[in-house]
C-alpha cells in the first residue's frame, strides 16, 4: 500500500469501468515507481486492466537530440520491464492533452493517475487534459522522498529551513518499495509495440547537439552508475566534491532527471551502504535536501526562470548595480563557443558542450561569470538558462533553475559585504577556484577530451 498522502487529486471527476490509465512522465521507469504502484493498486482493487502511456509532446525546453537519445534508449528498456509485467505501454507522439482525451475515449479509461512535476509547462499539459476528459485524475510525487507538499506548504527560503522539515519525515518516507506485481487483468485489445527506430528517425530534435558516448541511458545504467558510486566514490565524495579534476560525483543528474531511477532507490542504498557516516551525511544532504529544495522553489514559484524569483535583498541590490562598469561583455555566441579570456570558464563551457555534464563546482562559477559579463541580470539569466538546457543531459530541470537562481539571484544564499556588479549576490573568481583545486589539471583533462 502506498502512503496516500503522496498522492494528490487533481481532478475529482466521475469514475468509469475500463483500465486505470498510468500517464508516465517524470518518472520514466518500471521499478521504485509510487505513481505506478498506485496506478496498479487502483486497477487491482477494481479488477481492471493497467495501461501505461508516456506522451512525447513536439518539443520541450528546447531540448535537443543529446536529451531525446538518452530519454528514449530508457523508454525502450521501461517498455520492456513493463511487459515483462503484462503491463502495456504505449508512447504517444503530439500534445499530449489531445492524446490524453484520444486514449481516454479509445480505451474508456476509468481513471488516470500521473507523476508530480513542479515545471511549468508539465502542469499546463494536465490542466489542459483536465478541461476535455471528465474522469478522476490523481497525481503522485515519485520524485521527492519526503512529498513536495507533505514537506511545506511555501516557498522555503533556504536550505537550513528546509532540512529539518525534511529529516523529521524521513522515518515514515524513506521506505523501501513493494514489487510492481505482473498484472492479472489484461488488455482486451492487443497494443503493438512502441516502433522505436521510426521514432528516432522523426525527431526534429536539434541533431547538431550529439548524444554522449560515456554514459548507459535506462535503469541498468542507472543502477550500475549508483553502484559505481557507492563502490568507489561515496568514501571520498565530501573531499572530491569541490574538485572538477577528480571523478568524484555520483554521475546520476541524467538517471534522475529523466526519471530512470528514483532518488529514493540512491538514498536507500547510499544509506545502507555501510559506508563511512559523514561520506553518506555528504551525500544525502545533496539528493535529498538539495534537490527537494529545488522542487519546493519550482512549486511555490511558478515563476521560477525571472528575475523576480530572486530574494528581495538581491533584487534590490542587483538594481542598485545595473550602471556599473563591466570590464568584459561576451556576445551569446562567444559564451557558447568558450571564446572568453578566462580558461578556467572557458573549460566548464567546453566540458558541457562535450561531455554533457558540466562537473557542480564549475556551474556556480560559470553562472556567475555569465552575469559578470552580460549587460543585465535579466539578460544573464536568460543566456545561462539557454545554455544549461540546451547542452546539459540534466537540463530543462528544477535542479536547474534553481542552480542559475542561486548562482546570478542569490537564491536560498545569504547576501554578502557589497562590490561593483555584484552587489550583495556571492561573488566568486579563478583565485578562489585555486584555492579549491586544481585548476592547471582540470583545464589540460578538459582540452584533453575535446
Ligand atoms: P552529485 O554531487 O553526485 O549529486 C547527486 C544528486 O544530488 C544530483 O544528481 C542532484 O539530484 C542532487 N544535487 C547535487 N547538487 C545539487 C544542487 N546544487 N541543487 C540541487 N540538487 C543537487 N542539476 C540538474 O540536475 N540539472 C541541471 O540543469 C542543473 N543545473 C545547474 C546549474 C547551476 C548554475 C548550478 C549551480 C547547479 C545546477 N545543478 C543542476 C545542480 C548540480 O550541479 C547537479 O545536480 C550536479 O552537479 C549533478 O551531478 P551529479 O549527479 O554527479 O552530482
Ligand atoms: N516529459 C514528457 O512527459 N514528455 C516529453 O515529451 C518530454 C520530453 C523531454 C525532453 C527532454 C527532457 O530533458 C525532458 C523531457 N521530458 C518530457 C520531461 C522529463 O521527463 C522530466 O519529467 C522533467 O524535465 C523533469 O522535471
Amino acid at each position: 500500500m502506498i502512503d496516500k498522502s503522496r498522492t494528490k487529486v487533481i481532478q475529482k471527476g466521475k469514475r468509469e469501468k475500463g483500465p486505470v490509465l498510468y500517464w508516465m512522465s517524470r518518472e520514466q521507469r518500471a521499478d521504485d515507481n509510487w505513481a505506478l504502484l498506485y496506478a496498479q493498486e487502483k486497477a487491482m482493487d477494481m479488477k481492471v486492466p493497467l495501461l501505461v502511456c508516456f506522451c512525447m509532446a513536439p518539443s520541450f525546453l528546447g531540448a535537443p537530440y543529446r536529451a531525446y537519445d538518452f530519454m528514449l534508449k530508457g523508454l525502450e528498456e521501461t517498455e520492456k520491464s513493463l511487459l515483462a509485467k503484462k503491463i502495456p505501454f504505449l508512447l504517444l507522439e503530439g500534445e499530449p492533452d489531445k492524446n490524453i482525451f484520444i486514449l481516454v475515449r479509445r480505451y474508456s479509461v476509468s481513471e488516470i493517475v500521473t507523476d508530480f512535476d513542479p515545471l511549468r509547462i508539465k502542469q499546463q499539459w494536465k490542466r489542459k487534459a483536465g478541461e476535455t476528459i471528465k474522469i478522476p485524475i490523481h497525481e503522485v510525487d515519485s520524485h521527492n522522498i519526503v512529498p513536495c507538499w507533505e514537506t511545506s506548504s511555501k516557498k522555503e527560503f533556504a536550505a537550513r529551513t528546509i532540512r529539518s522539515k525534511i529529516h523529521r519525515l524521513l522515518d515514515r518516507y524513506l521506505v523501501s518499495f513493494p514489487d510492481l506485481l505482473s498484472h492479472p487483468f489484461p488488455l482486451e485489445k492487443d497494443i503493438p509495440g512502441v516502433q522505436w527506430r521510426e521514432i528516432q528517425r522523426r525527431l526534429k530534435a536539434d541533431r547538431s547537439v550529439s548524444p554522449v558516448p560515456w554514459l548507459v541511458p535506462g535503469s541498468q545504467g542507472g543502477m550500475a552508475i549508483l553502484e559505481r558510486f557507492i563502490t568507489e566514490r561515496l568514501e571520498r565524495y565530501p573531499l572530491d566534491r569541490n574538485d572538477p579534476g577528480i571523478p568524484g560525483l555520483s554521475d546520476l543528474s541524467p538517471y534522475l532527471h529523466f526519471g530512470q531511477i528514483s532518488p529514493q532507490r540512491a538514498a536507500l542504498e547510499v544509506s545502507f551502504s555501510g559506508k563511512e557516516e559523514e561520506a553518506k551525511e555528504a551525500f544525502l544532504e545533496e539528493i535529498i535536501v538539495r534537490r527537494e529544495l529545488a522542487d519546493n522553489f519550482c512549486f511555490y514559484t511558478p515563476f521560477y526562470d525571472s528575475f523576480n524569483s530572486f530574494p528581495g535583498w538581491a533584487r534590490n541590490s542587483l538594481n542598485e548595480h545595473r550602471q556599473d562598469r563591466r570590464e568584459y561583455i561576451y556576445s551569446f555566441r562567444e559564451l557558447e563557443d568558450a571564446e572568453t579570456h578566462d580558461e578556467l570558464w572557458n573549460a566548464g563551457q567546453m566540458e558541457m558542450l562535450t561531455k554533457g555534464k558540466m562537473h557542480g563546482w564549475m556551474r556556480m562559477y560559470w553562472a556567475k561569470k555569465i552575469l559578470e559579463w552580460s549587460t543585465s541580470p535579466e539578460e544573464a539569466l536568460e543566456r545561462a538558462i539557454l545554455l544549461n538546457d540546451r547542452y546539459e543531459l540534466d537540463g530543462r530541470d528544477p535542479n536547474g533553475y534553481t542552480g542559475i537562481a542561486w548562482s546570478i539571484g542569490g537564491l536560498h544564499d545569504r547576501a554578502w559585504p557589497s562590490r561593483p556588479l555584484f552587489g550583495k549576490v556571492r561573488y566568486m573568481n579563478n583565485r578562489g577556484a585555486a584555492r579549491k583545486f586544481n585548476v592547471k589539471r582540470y583545464i589540460e583533462q578538459v582540452k584533453g577530451r575535446v
